[in-house]
Protein backbone atom coordinates (compact mmCIF):
# COMPACT_ATOMS: atom_id res chain seq x y z
CA UNK A 1 0.00 0.00 0.00
CA UNK A 2 1.59 3.33 -1.11
CA UNK A 3 2.52 5.81 1.86
CA UNK A 4 0.58 8.90 2.05
CA UNK A 5 3.59 12.18 1.98
CA UNK A 6 3.11 13.34 5.56
CA UNK A 7 1.18 16.89 5.05
CA UNK A 8 3.53 19.27 7.04
CA UNK A 9 0.99 22.36 6.29
CA UNK A 10 -1.71 20.81 8.03
CA UNK A 11 0.49 19.92 10.53
CA UNK A 12 1.52 23.53 10.88
CA UNK A 13 -2.09 24.86 10.68
CA UNK A 14 -3.08 22.48 13.14
CA UNK A 15 -0.15 23.08 15.53
CA UNK A 16 -0.39 26.95 15.45
CA UNK A 17 -4.17 26.13 16.88
CA UNK A 18 -2.57 24.52 19.99
CA UNK A 19 0.31 26.58 20.08
CA UNK A 20 -0.66 29.97 19.03
CA UNK A 21 2.64 32.06 18.17
CA UNK A 22 2.20 34.37 21.11
CA UNK A 23 2.70 37.80 19.75
CA UNK A 24 4.02 38.35 23.09
CA UNK A 25 7.10 36.12 22.21
CA UNK A 26 8.06 38.87 19.66
CA UNK A 27 11.28 40.64 20.47
CA UNK A 28 12.86 43.82 19.51
CA UNK A 29 16.88 43.24 17.64
CA UNK A 30 19.31 45.04 20.66
CA UNK A 31 22.05 44.78 18.28
CA UNK A 32 20.31 46.78 15.38
CA UNK A 33 18.63 49.04 17.98
CA UNK A 34 22.09 50.19 19.35
CA UNK A 35 23.65 50.38 16.34
CA UNK A 36 21.59 52.63 14.79
CA UNK A 37 22.01 55.03 18.32
CA UNK A 38 25.80 54.88 17.63
CA UNK A 39 25.02 55.92 14.12
CA UNK A 40 23.13 58.81 14.95
CA UNK A 41 25.51 59.96 17.13
CA UNK A 42 27.24 60.40 14.68
CA UNK A 43 25.19 63.49 13.35
CA UNK A 44 26.86 66.71 15.65
CA UNK A 45 29.52 64.56 17.60
CA UNK A 46 31.11 66.01 20.31
CA UNK A 47 35.05 66.04 21.11
CA UNK A 48 33.85 65.04 24.44
CA UNK A 49 31.99 61.92 23.10
CA UNK A 50 28.34 63.31 23.40
CA UNK A 51 26.20 64.97 20.94
CA UNK A 52 25.81 68.66 19.82
CA UNK A 53 22.61 68.75 17.20
CA UNK A 54 20.29 71.72 17.77
CA UNK A 55 17.12 71.91 15.91
CA UNK A 56 17.33 73.58 12.83
CA UNK A 57 21.19 72.89 12.24
CA UNK A 58 22.86 71.28 9.66
CA UNK A 59 23.19 68.68 11.87
CA UNK A 60 19.58 68.13 12.77
CA UNK A 61 19.11 67.58 8.80
CA UNK A 62 20.94 65.01 9.00
CA UNK A 63 20.18 63.45 11.21
CA UNK A 64 16.50 63.72 10.42
CA UNK A 65 17.26 62.16 6.69
CA UNK A 66 18.96 59.15 8.57
CA UNK A 67 16.01 58.41 10.96
CA UNK A 68 13.50 58.94 7.24
CA UNK A 69 15.56 56.41 5.91
CA UNK A 70 15.84 53.72 8.88
CA UNK A 71 11.49 54.67 8.85
CA UNK A 72 11.56 53.56 5.05
CA UNK A 73 13.65 50.41 5.96
CA UNK A 74 10.94 49.62 8.56
CA UNK A 75 8.36 49.72 6.25
CA UNK A 76 7.07 53.23 7.11
CA UNK A 77 4.64 55.99 4.85
CA UNK A 78 6.97 58.59 5.96
CA UNK A 79 6.32 62.12 5.27
CA UNK A 80 6.77 65.45 6.86
CA UNK A 81 4.52 67.60 8.49
CA UNK A 82 3.88 71.34 8.14
CA UNK A 83 5.45 71.72 11.09
CA UNK A 84 8.41 69.54 10.40
CA UNK A 85 7.39 66.87 12.36
CA UNK A 86 8.51 63.54 10.78
CA UNK A 87 5.36 61.09 10.57
CA UNK A 88 5.79 57.23 9.73
CA UNK A 89 2.55 55.80 9.33
CA UNK A 90 1.12 52.48 9.15
CA UNK A 91 -2.38 51.11 8.34
CA UNK A 92 -4.47 48.93 11.05
CA UNK A 93 -6.40 45.64 9.95
CA UNK A 94 -9.61 47.84 11.56
CA UNK A 95 -9.75 50.84 10.10
CA UNK A 96 -12.01 52.34 12.86
CA UNK A 97 -9.80 52.20 14.66
CA UNK A 98 -7.91 55.45 15.60
CA UNK A 99 -3.53 55.67 15.75
CA UNK A 100 -1.54 54.69 18.31
CA UNK A 101 1.25 56.88 18.16
CA UNK A 102 5.23 56.33 19.25
CA UNK A 103 7.78 58.69 19.23
CA UNK A 104 10.58 60.92 20.22
CA UNK A 105 12.54 63.54 19.19
CA UNK A 106 15.92 63.70 17.72
CA UNK A 107 17.23 66.92 18.47
CA UNK A 108 19.52 67.66 21.38
CA UNK A 109 20.50 70.37 23.87
CA UNK A 110 23.52 72.46 22.95
CA UNK A 111 26.66 70.14 23.98
CA UNK A 112 24.40 67.71 24.82
CA UNK A 113 24.10 63.51 25.15
CA UNK A 114 23.62 60.45 22.57
CA UNK A 115 20.51 59.57 24.56
CA UNK A 116 18.01 61.91 25.24
CA UNK A 117 15.16 61.53 22.97
CA UNK A 118 17.08 59.66 20.57
CA UNK A 119 16.77 56.00 22.75
CA UNK A 120 12.65 56.78 22.45
CA UNK A 121 13.31 57.75 18.08
CA UNK A 122 15.27 54.79 17.15
CA UNK A 123 13.63 52.76 19.98
CA UNK A 124 10.17 53.30 18.63
CA UNK A 125 11.45 52.91 14.62
CA UNK A 126 12.72 49.76 15.95
CA UNK A 127 9.04 48.40 17.49
CA UNK A 128 7.99 49.41 13.87
CA UNK A 129 10.36 47.35 11.90
CA UNK A 130 10.48 44.10 14.41
CA UNK A 131 6.18 43.95 13.69
CA UNK A 132 6.76 44.41 9.95
CA UNK A 133 9.49 41.52 9.93
CA UNK A 134 7.32 39.28 11.78
CA UNK A 135 3.76 40.50 9.75
CA UNK A 136 2.53 41.20 12.66
CA UNK A 137 -0.36 43.91 11.83
CA UNK A 138 -2.41 45.80 14.62
CA UNK A 139 -5.27 46.76 14.99
CA UNK A 140 -4.65 50.40 15.31
CA UNK A 141 -2.93 52.52 12.63
CA UNK A 142 0.65 52.89 13.92
CA UNK A 143 2.40 56.26 13.36
CA UNK A 144 6.27 56.64 14.45
CA UNK A 145 6.80 60.38 14.99
CA UNK A 146 9.91 62.28 15.39
CA UNK A 147 9.14 65.79 16.94
CA UNK A 148 11.21 68.57 15.94
CA UNK A 149 12.62 71.09 18.76
CA UNK A 150 11.31 69.38 21.68
CA UNK A 151 14.43 71.02 22.94
CA UNK A 152 13.48 74.82 22.02
CA UNK A 153 10.00 73.94 24.22
CA UNK A 154 8.37 70.75 22.54
CA UNK A 155 7.42 72.97 19.78
CA UNK A 156 6.42 69.79 17.19
CA UNK A 157 4.54 68.00 19.46
CA UNK A 158 2.83 71.55 20.94
CA UNK A 159 1.79 72.19 16.87
CA UNK A 160 -0.46 69.35 17.19
CA UNK A 161 -1.94 70.05 20.14
CA UNK A 162 -2.75 74.18 18.90
CA UNK A 163 -2.32 76.65 16.08
CA UNK A 164 1.69 78.05 17.06
CA UNK A 165 0.94 81.70 17.21
CA UNK A 166 3.49 84.44 15.68
CA UNK A 167 4.92 84.57 18.80
CA UNK A 168 5.83 81.07 19.12
CA UNK A 169 7.61 81.36 15.28
CA UNK A 170 9.48 84.41 16.50
CA UNK A 171 11.66 82.75 19.17
CA UNK A 172 15.09 83.06 17.98
CA UNK A 173 16.06 79.37 18.89
CA UNK A 174 19.65 77.85 19.52
CA UNK A 175 20.39 78.00 15.88
CA UNK A 176 19.90 81.40 15.74
CA UNK A 177 17.37 80.50 13.31
CA UNK A 178 13.62 81.84 14.35
CA UNK A 179 11.32 79.10 14.57
CA UNK A 180 9.57 79.81 11.18
CA UNK A 181 13.12 79.74 9.84
CA UNK A 182 13.78 76.58 11.10
CA UNK A 183 10.50 75.22 10.05
CA UNK A 184 11.16 76.09 6.67
CA UNK A 185 14.63 74.93 6.62
CA UNK A 186 13.41 71.35 8.06
CA UNK A 187 11.07 70.74 5.18
CA UNK A 188 7.60 72.17 7.05
CA UNK A 189 5.50 74.79 5.85
CA UNK A 190 4.55 77.28 9.01
CA UNK A 191 1.68 79.11 6.58
CA UNK A 192 0.14 75.28 6.56
CA UNK A 193 0.33 74.74 10.66
CA UNK A 194 -3.47 74.74 10.72
CA UNK A 195 -3.28 71.29 8.69
CA UNK A 196 -1.02 69.93 11.57
CA UNK A 197 -3.44 70.38 14.50
CA UNK A 198 -5.00 67.23 15.63
CA UNK A 199 -8.18 67.32 17.87
CA UNK A 200 -8.88 65.26 21.20
CA UNK A 201 -10.14 61.34 20.21
CA UNK A 202 -7.96 61.73 16.51
CA UNK A 203 -5.32 59.50 18.68
CA UNK A 204 -5.87 56.46 20.64
CA UNK A 205 -3.12 57.02 22.88
CA UNK A 206 0.54 57.96 22.74
CA UNK A 207 3.24 56.09 24.32
CA UNK A 208 7.10 57.70 24.84
CA UNK A 209 10.22 55.45 25.58
CA UNK A 210 12.55 57.59 27.15
CA UNK A 211 15.61 57.97 29.60
CA UNK A 212 15.10 59.15 32.88
CA UNK A 213 17.32 61.91 32.83
CA UNK A 214 17.26 61.74 36.69
CA UNK A 215 18.96 59.16 38.93
CA UNK A 216 16.57 56.60 40.86
CA UNK A 217 15.90 54.13 38.71
CA UNK A 218 20.47 53.95 38.12
CA UNK A 219 20.80 54.14 42.32
CA UNK A 220 18.16 51.65 43.08
CA UNK A 221 19.09 49.27 40.31
CA UNK A 222 15.46 49.18 38.95
CA UNK A 223 14.87 48.50 35.29
CA UNK A 224 12.03 50.36 34.02
CA UNK A 225 10.49 53.80 34.88
CA UNK A 226 6.42 53.43 34.94
CA UNK A 227 6.00 57.78 34.65
CA UNK A 228 3.21 59.04 36.93
CA UNK A 229 3.21 62.52 35.38
CA UNK A 230 5.36 65.15 33.72
CA UNK A 231 5.93 68.53 35.75
CA UNK A 232 4.51 71.65 33.67
CA UNK A 233 8.26 73.80 32.23
CA UNK A 234 8.05 77.48 32.39
CA UNK A 235 10.83 79.46 30.95
CA UNK A 236 11.67 83.64 30.84
CA UNK A 237 14.06 85.50 29.05
CA UNK A 238 14.68 88.41 31.65
CA UNK A 239 16.08 91.79 31.02
CA UNK A 240 17.96 93.98 33.55
CA UNK A 241 18.43 97.05 32.58
CA UNK A 242 20.62 99.81 34.68
CA UNK A 243 23.14 102.22 33.54
CA UNK A 244 26.47 101.42 31.90
CA UNK A 245 29.30 104.33 33.06
CA UNK A 246 33.36 104.17 33.86
CA UNK A 247 34.45 101.46 36.41
CA UNK A 248 36.84 103.82 37.46
CA UNK A 249 35.11 107.22 38.08
CA UNK A 250 31.66 105.98 39.04
CA UNK A 251 31.39 106.35 42.86
CA UNK A 252 30.16 102.94 44.14
CA UNK A 253 26.78 104.57 45.13
CA UNK A 254 25.64 106.46 42.22
CA UNK A 255 25.98 103.27 40.11
CA UNK A 256 22.97 101.01 38.54
CA UNK A 257 24.64 98.10 38.23
CA UNK A 258 22.68 95.23 35.94
CA UNK A 259 25.14 92.69 37.14
CA UNK A 260 24.99 93.04 40.73
CA UNK A 261 21.29 92.96 40.24
CA UNK A 262 21.12 89.76 38.67
CA UNK A 263 23.74 88.62 41.45
CA UNK A 264 20.81 89.09 43.89
CA UNK A 265 17.96 88.06 41.45
CA UNK A 266 19.93 84.54 40.90
CA UNK A 267 20.22 84.21 44.87
CA UNK A 268 16.45 84.91 45.63
CA UNK A 269 15.35 82.20 43.12
CA UNK A 270 17.46 79.65 44.61
CA UNK A 271 16.33 80.86 48.04
CA UNK A 272 12.57 81.02 47.05
CA UNK A 273 12.20 78.03 45.16
CA UNK A 274 13.96 75.98 48.24
CA UNK A 275 11.88 77.82 50.83
CA UNK A 276 8.73 75.52 50.41
CA UNK A 277 8.66 71.78 50.25
CA UNK A 278 8.47 69.47 47.78
CA UNK A 279 10.11 68.56 44.39
CA UNK A 280 9.79 71.86 42.33
CA UNK A 281 12.88 73.01 40.77
CA UNK A 282 14.06 76.81 39.63
CA UNK A 283 17.54 77.55 37.45
CA UNK A 284 18.87 80.89 36.12
CA UNK A 285 21.10 78.98 33.08
CA UNK A 286 21.16 81.67 30.81
CA UNK A 287 23.82 84.53 31.62
CA UNK A 288 25.41 87.44 29.60
CA UNK A 289 26.20 91.11 30.99
CA UNK A 290 26.73 94.42 28.93
CA UNK A 291 29.03 95.95 27.09
CA UNK A 292 31.15 93.19 29.10
CA UNK A 293 34.36 94.69 29.84
CA UNK A 294 36.47 94.98 32.78
CA UNK A 295 36.51 98.91 32.49
CA UNK A 296 32.42 99.74 32.10
CA UNK A 297 29.80 99.21 34.42
CA UNK A 298 26.97 96.50 33.11
CA UNK A 299 24.09 98.42 32.06
CA UNK A 300 22.13 95.47 30.81
CA UNK A 301 21.94 91.58 31.61
CA UNK A 302 19.92 89.35 29.31
CA UNK A 303 19.51 85.94 31.73
CA UNK A 304 16.64 83.37 32.37
CA UNK A 305 14.14 81.96 34.52
CA UNK A 306 12.78 78.39 34.86
CA UNK A 307 10.68 77.00 37.21
CA UNK A 308 8.97 73.59 36.92
CA UNK A 309 6.78 71.21 39.25
CA UNK A 310 3.67 68.72 39.03
CA UNK A 311 1.63 71.53 40.35
CA UNK A 312 1.08 74.56 37.89
CA UNK A 313 -0.42 76.80 41.57
CA UNK A 314 3.08 75.92 42.85
CA UNK A 315 4.70 77.16 39.76
CA UNK A 316 2.76 80.31 40.15
CA UNK A 317 3.03 81.03 43.67
CA UNK A 318 7.11 81.03 43.32
CA UNK A 319 6.84 83.00 40.54
CA UNK A 320 4.81 85.80 42.01
CA UNK A 321 7.11 85.75 45.27
CA UNK A 322 10.23 85.91 42.94
CA UNK A 323 8.73 89.22 41.14
CA UNK A 324 7.77 90.82 44.55
CA UNK A 325 11.44 90.23 45.58
CA UNK A 326 12.45 91.51 42.24
CA UNK A 327 10.83 94.74 42.96
CA UNK A 328 12.72 94.90 45.95
CA UNK A 329 16.04 94.41 43.98
CA UNK A 330 14.84 97.45 41.60
CA UNK A 331 14.54 99.69 44.40
CA UNK A 332 17.82 98.81 46.40
CA UNK A 333 19.98 99.08 42.48
CA UNK A 334 18.35 101.55 40.41
CA UNK A 335 17.32 98.65 37.63
CA UNK A 336 14.23 97.77 36.08
CA UNK A 337 13.94 93.71 35.38
CA UNK A 338 11.43 92.78 32.13
CA UNK A 339 10.34 89.06 32.18
CA UNK A 340 8.93 87.52 28.92
CA UNK A 341 7.70 84.17 29.10
CA UNK A 342 8.82 81.70 25.91
CA UNK A 343 7.40 78.34 26.62
CA UNK A 344 4.57 77.39 29.51
CA UNK A 345 3.90 73.89 29.38
CA UNK A 346 1.45 72.01 31.61
CA UNK A 347 1.92 69.23 34.00
CA UNK A 348 0.41 66.34 32.30
CA UNK A 349 -0.45 63.10 34.34
CA UNK A 350 -0.30 59.76 32.31
CA UNK A 351 -3.13 57.17 31.49
CA UNK A 352 -3.60 54.96 34.40
CA UNK A 353 -4.55 51.85 32.47
CA UNK A 354 -1.45 53.08 30.48
CA UNK A 355 0.39 52.46 33.80
CA UNK A 356 -0.81 49.36 34.15
CA UNK A 357 0.30 48.20 31.12
CA UNK A 358 3.46 49.32 31.00
CA UNK A 359 3.88 47.86 34.73
CA UNK A 360 2.74 44.67 33.19
CA UNK A 361 4.52 44.38 30.05
CA UNK A 362 7.80 45.08 32.08
CA UNK A 363 7.43 42.81 34.46
CA UNK A 364 6.18 39.78 32.03
CA UNK A 365 9.53 40.42 30.32
CA UNK A 366 11.23 39.79 34.42
CA UNK A 367 12.00 43.65 34.67
CA UNK A 368 11.83 45.27 38.16
CA UNK A 369 9.51 48.41 37.94
CA UNK A 370 9.27 51.78 39.91
CA UNK A 371 6.80 54.22 39.29
CA UNK A 372 8.27 58.02 39.31
CA UNK A 373 7.45 61.31 37.58
CA UNK A 374 9.36 63.28 35.56
CA UNK A 375 11.64 66.37 36.19
CA UNK A 376 11.61 66.68 32.67
CA UNK A 377 10.06 68.18 30.09
CA UNK A 378 8.64 65.84 26.81
CA UNK A 379 6.61 65.83 23.94
CA UNK A 380 4.43 63.66 25.77
CA UNK A 381 2.74 66.57 27.92
CA UNK A 382 2.04 68.33 24.74
CA UNK A 383 0.27 64.87 22.81
CA UNK A 384 -2.00 64.69 26.48
CA UNK A 385 -3.95 67.36 25.54
CA UNK A 386 -5.19 65.08 22.60
CA UNK A 387 -4.98 61.40 24.34
CA UNK A 388 -4.26 59.34 27.02
CA UNK A 389 -0.47 59.20 27.37
CA UNK A 390 2.01 56.50 28.76
CA UNK A 391 6.03 57.16 29.23
CA UNK A 392 8.59 54.65 29.68
CA UNK A 393 11.50 55.25 31.68
CA UNK A 394 14.96 53.38 31.53
CA UNK A 395 18.12 54.29 33.82
CA UNK A 396 20.34 57.33 33.32
CA UNK A 397 23.60 56.41 34.83
CA UNK A 398 24.50 58.71 37.46
CA UNK A 399 21.12 60.93 36.76
CA UNK A 400 23.66 62.85 34.56
CA UNK A 401 21.42 64.45 31.24
CA UNK A 402 22.17 67.14 28.99
CA UNK A 403 25.92 66.75 28.84
CA UNK A 404 28.56 64.53 27.00
CA UNK A 405 28.03 62.44 30.28
CA UNK A 406 24.84 61.15 29.44
CA UNK A 407 24.52 57.45 29.08
CA UNK A 408 22.61 54.33 29.16
CA UNK A 409 23.63 50.57 28.89
CA UNK A 410 22.69 48.59 25.62
CA UNK A 411 20.80 46.23 27.47
CA UNK A 412 19.17 48.84 28.86
CA UNK A 413 18.15 50.51 25.78
CA UNK A 414 17.23 47.00 25.07
CA UNK A 415 14.97 46.40 27.63
CA UNK A 416 13.06 49.58 26.94
CA UNK A 417 12.28 48.85 23.34
CA UNK A 418 10.83 45.44 24.67
CA UNK A 419 9.10 47.57 26.95
CA UNK A 420 7.47 49.74 24.55
CA UNK A 421 6.60 47.47 22.04
CA UNK A 422 4.81 44.97 24.15
CA UNK A 423 2.89 47.98 25.51
CA UNK A 424 1.93 49.03 22.31
CA UNK A 425 0.72 45.25 22.04
CA UNK A 426 -1.34 44.95 25.09
CA UNK A 427 -2.74 48.38 24.36
CA UNK A 428 -3.35 47.34 20.49
CA UNK A 429 -5.91 44.26 22.13
CA UNK A 430 -8.20 46.82 24.17
CA UNK A 431 -10.61 49.13 23.25
CA UNK A 432 -9.33 52.48 23.77
O1 LIG B 1 14.25 70.53 29.26
C1 LIG B 1 13.74 69.42 29.39
O2 LIG B 1 13.25 69.08 30.43
C2 LIG B 1 13.70 68.45 28.24
O3 LIG B 1 14.86 67.68 28.27
N1 LIG B 1 13.56 69.13 27.00
MN1 LIG C 1 13.97 64.61 25.79
MN1 LIG D 1 16.21 67.18 26.89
Amino acid sequence: MKRRAFNWSLFAASASLVFPFSRFQLRINGQRLNQHLSELAQFGKTPEGGTHRVAYSAEDLQARDYAMKLMREAKLEVSVDAAGNIVGRRAGSDAARKPLMIGSHIDSVPAGGSYDGQVGSMGAIEVAQTLAENNVRLRHPLEVVLFQNEEGGTIGSAALARPLTDKDLSIVTNSKKTIREGIQFIGGDPDKLASVVRKKGDLAGYVELHIEQGGLLHQEQINIGVVEGIVGVNWWEVTIDGFANHAGTTPMNQRKDALLAAAKYIDAVNRIVTSVPGRQVGTVGKIQAFPGAFNIVPGRVATSLGLRDLDAAKVQMLYEKIQAEVRQIEVATGTKFDFKQVTSSQPAPTDARFRRVIDEAARALGFTTKLLPSGAGHDAQEIAHLCPIGMIFIPSRDGISHSPREFSTPADITNGANVLLHTLLKLDAMNL
